[in-house]
């Protein structure tokens, strides 16, 4: 199963959001394999977003995903990147669609409350960064029966 990785922002945690994200992905059918809360260290916070450095949003970037705490989510399922990308809604938020997280929960890109993966590629390499391989739990679920086919 493809795997992906979901931060909860700093203003997903402060604005008491956690519980209706996180449902978002449950109620999708995407599989929780692993979870975590963490402040992120200047450290981390600029490995993850590496690509982004130089750009003029960068340091306001590092800022904001260090403000606070995150919350760290792996997801597994089919095609679980894409899946995951299309229920958080555009970076902007203001061109999210309603009934994406971004779309029913933000305004602007600055605080735009939620990470995904971009390709399956890029979330091997950030769930290495994000999770050791002990904190990912594999197991069945029941349900799994009437989400699957
Ligand atoms: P996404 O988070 O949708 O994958 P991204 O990887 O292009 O978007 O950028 C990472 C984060 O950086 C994004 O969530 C918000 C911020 N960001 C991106 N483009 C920006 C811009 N033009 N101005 C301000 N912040 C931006
Ligand atoms: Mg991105």
């Amino acid at each position: 199963m493809e795997k992906t990785l979901i931060l909860i922002k700093p203003d997903g945690v402060e604005r008491l959001l956690i519980g209706p994200i996180v449902t978002r992905f449950e109620q999708r059918g995407l599989k929780i394999v692993g979870l975590k809360m963490l402040q992120v260290s200047d450290e981390l916070a600029r490995r993850h977003y590496a690509i982004h450095e130089g750009k003029p949003f960068f340091e306001p970037l590092i800022e904001y995903i260090t403000s606070s705490p995150v919350v760290a989510i792996v997801l597994a399922g089919p095609q679980a990147v894409q899946a995951a990308r299309n229920t958080i809604g555009a970076t902007r938020p203001v061109e999210a669609s309603a009934g994406t997280i971004r779309g029913d929960f933000g305004l602007m890109v600055g605080r735009n409350l939620v990470h995904g993966s971009d390709s399956p590629e890029n979330a091997n390499k950030e769930i290495d960064l994000w999770f050791n391989p002990s904190e990912l739990v594999d197991y069945k679920r029941t349900i799994d029966t009437w989400i699957l086919e």
